[in-house]
């Protein structure tokens, strides 16, 4: 997979080159390209943004330097092909695990990273004539720009990637992979300051051990997080289930 970032802050971007995402750099299986905006400002200060019409606080950035880089970084590869535009901001639609499966699946991500009040609209609406933009939102607090946003969506795309997990499974049975949190684990000592492993972790029963984790993970969800379980579908849930 081949990821563009575009920001004001390249070095904000550079664990994108550390540990897992890496080792994924360093096999091959995605490249990461960080572009400057400020090298697409051609005025004398460099300036990205401007005050907003209608008024209001803050500062949005100009549609002149985001075309040009836009222009510039999503060309047309060797098919004809553009990628799919990133753009993250508190106003989009919420980034889950369906939305990072579903960039997992393009060849080639681009992200586009505001900060101050955002972007100038224009600048999504005429990269929407081309290429298909989502304006994503990692959750509901506001960050100062999105740089940790971009973080946040690679990596979760990322480890979806063949070949970037050690072990495959470990992505088909985390969290939300069946729509609940997962459930706690454990590992030696089988008794650590007083506290024991549960005992069908040990027992051996790998029915009785799946049918635990079941109840934890819809327990778990059940406290934490019941708006998960609100929208299951039915079909998601067996006889057994019922009873927790
Ligand atoms: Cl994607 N960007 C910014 N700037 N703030 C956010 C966000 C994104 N998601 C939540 N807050």
């Amino acid at each position: 997979m081949r990821i563009d970032v575009l920001t004001i802050f390249p070095e904000y971007l550079e664990p994108l080159r550390a540990a897992l995402l890496g080792k994924a750099v360093d096999k091959g299986l995605i490249s990461v390209d960080v572009h400057d905006l400020r090298e697409f400002a051609h005025d004398v200060h460099r300036a990205v943004d401007d005050s907003p019409y209608g008024g209001g606080p803050g500062m949005v950035m100009k549609p002149q330097v985001w075309g040009e880089a836009l222009d510039a970084v999503c060309a047309p590869d060797a098919e004809g092909r553009l990628p799919r535009l990133v753009v993250p901001t508190p106003a989009g639609r919420p980034f889950t695990q369906a939305v990072a499966r579903e960039l997992a699946a393009e060849p080639w991500l681009a992200f586009a990273c505001g900060r101050y009040e955002g972007i100038d609209q224009r600048v999504v609406d005429d990269a929407a004539t081309r290429m298909v933009v989502d304006e994503v939102s990692i959750g509901d607090y506001v960050l100062v720009g999105g740089e940790v946003a971009v973080l946040v969506v690679v990596e979760a795309v990322a480890r979806l990637l063949p070949g970037v997990l050690g072990n495959p499974a470990s992505a088909e049975q985390d969290s939300f992979s069946d729509g609940l949190l997962e459930g706690p684990s454990y590992t030696r000592p089988e008794l650590w300051r007083g506290l024991a492993v549960p005992d069908v972790l040990r027992s051996g029963n790998h029915a009785a051990i799946a049918r635990w984790r079941r109840d934890q993970a819809l327990e778990r969800t059940f406290a934490r997080r019941p708006d998960l379980l609100a929208a299951l579908p039915a079909e998601q849930f067996d006889k057994r289930d019922r009873a927790v």
